[in-house]
């Protein structure tokens, strides 16, 4: 590992998206037929998508998402980290409307653009909730503010984001309206929320931080000194130190690394949707071609008297076809697909040598010395027949398995190669230091795997 890791993850971040662009450029030039252009168009959304990413990544620009249900005090809890109003703030339910961004130089050399989002549970405003999704997407770190216990809808928001593998803060906010008693409960139940689920763990210490950014003013009794007493209304200053602290060490410790992990994910997730539109849109090209070629196979092998050649010929055809499917479909056809398939094609192959020796065991006889010695005998030559026959059905249905194999990998491997997204995301979480959000991160997605293995078996 070079000397500043977070420079490495940005590096192999940087590699792994051009690679992949480089890759959907490719399809652009392959064909130029009218399934082509329909498909270029299709994924359009994504390869502009991947080039914004790495676009991105040379900026350097970390971006921090306020995001949460309405009048939360979202708004509020950017202005209390600016230290200016920017952002208009209300009691009004829906005050933010659109998502709306600001600059913010917190020190350091880092670049910090934070994002305002409009609530996530408005009133007639799903198109508004859906934006703020979209931001939090792209969002390298979320600030998920909540103003008490939370509600269902916060829980299944702050479920979905884990689920989306995205680094977040639970950001307690209006402390000032509960006494310390209350407060402190609060806190222990926001803490206990991730053991709701099994595959979840509590949030950690570090992940919630309770701030008043905008604290509620108060009454105070004024005494003078010639006895008289007044009472003025006094607005507190926010509490908010506290939660800049822990962003500054976030940004500090692991802010590049938090870029690279999210352009990957994005990058992830729009090479998954590019391998499913190329898939919908080649499916019946690509059945026919798996037809095709098994017949053929299963046509040679019959035809073919000679065991040795029946498998060497074989394997050749899958080899054929794993490459015709994988120009039809422009996608990447990776060392790691490869590997898998060519386990298939031996297992099938292995099928077809079993074949073999079983026909031999069973008949005395191999297909050669049947075909050789049937002469006019019809037993013999129905002997040859019947074995043809099942080899011929093993080997079809072989290339038969193989084709629909090779559409598997190719949809979900096709990021796991050689500077893939997948394989530089679990490179980048492998080397994470104790103390980071990465490293919970790490932890948490351990346990999900874990969780899933276990109900899968
Ligand atoms: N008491 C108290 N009130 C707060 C605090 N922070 C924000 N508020 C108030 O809560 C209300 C909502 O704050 P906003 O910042 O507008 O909330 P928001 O989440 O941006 O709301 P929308 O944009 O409508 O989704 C405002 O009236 C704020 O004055 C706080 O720390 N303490
Ligand atoms: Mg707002």
């Amino acid at each position: 590992m070079s000397r500043n890791p977070q420079e490495t993850h940005l590096n192999r971040a940087r590699a792994s998206l051009r690679q992949a662009l480089s890759w959907y450029s490719n399809l652009r030039k392959s064909s130029k037929t009218a399934s082509n252009s329909r498909l270029v168009g299709l994924v359009k959304p994504e390869v502009e998508m991947l080039t914004s990413t790495l676009n991105k990544l040379d900026f350097n620009m970390i971006r921090i998402a306020a995001f949460g249900l309405v009048s939360r005090g979202k708004s509020a809890v950017l202005n209390a980290l600016l230290g200016e109003k920017m952002l208009q703030t209300g009691a009004l339910n829906g005050v933010t409307q659109y998502p709306r961004s600001v600059r913010w130089n917190p020190g350091g050399k880092v670049q910090v653009e934070l994002i305002d989002t409009p609530g996530l549970d408005e009133i007639e405003g799903e198109a508004r909730a859906k934006m703020a999704r979209q931001v939090a997407r792209q969002a390298d770190l979320i600030l998920f503010v909540v103003s008490g216990d939370i509600t269902r809808t916060e829980y299944r928001a702050l479920c979905e984001l884990r689920r989306a593998q995205k680094p977040l803060i639970l950001v307690f906010n209006k402390i000032d309206l509960y006494p310390d008693t209350d407060r402190q409960k609060i806190y222990r139940n926001l803490q206990q929320l991730g053991r709701a689920n099994p595959q979840s763990q509590p949030l950690q210490p570090e992940e919630i931080v309770m701030v008043a950014a905008e604290p509620a003013p108060m009454e105070v009794r004024v005494e003078f000194p010639d006895g008289t007493v007044d009472y003025e209304w006094e607005t507190p200053a926010p509490q908010i130190e506290e939660l800049k602290q822990v962003i500054l060490q976030i940004l500090n410790r692991e802010g590049r690394s938090l870029l690279a992990l999210n352009a990957l994910i994005q990058a992830r997730d729009a090479s998954a949707n590019i391998a499913a539109k190329t898939m919908e849109i080649r499916t019946e090209r690509a059945e026919d071609l798996i037809w095709q070629f098994t017949k053929y196979k299963a046509l040679a092998v019959a035809l073919n008297p000679i065991a040795v050649l029946d498998v060497l010929g074989g394997l050749m055809a899958d080899l054929a076809l794993i490459r015709s499917l994988s120009r039809l479909y422009g996608l990447p056809m990776t060392g790691y697909e490869a590997g898998k398939l060519l386990k298939t094609i031996l297992a099938s192959s292995g099928g077809l040598l079993l074949s073999e020796v079983g026909s031999n065991l069973l008949l005395g006889l191999n297909k050669s010395t049947v075909a050789i010695a049937s002469g006019d005998n019809p037993a013999n030559i129905t002997g040859y027949a019947g074995t043809a026959v099942t080899q011929a059905g093993i080997a079809g249905y072989g290339s038969y398995a193989i084709g629909k194999a090779a559409q598997v990998y190719l949809e979900k491997g096709c990021t796991w190669g050689e500077l893939g997204s997948s394989s530089v995301i679990a490179e980048i979480l492998a080397e994470v230091e104790p103390n980071t959000i990465l490293y919970r991160f790490r932890q948490e997605l351990y346990l999900q795997n874990r969780y899933s293995s276990s109900q899968e078996n």
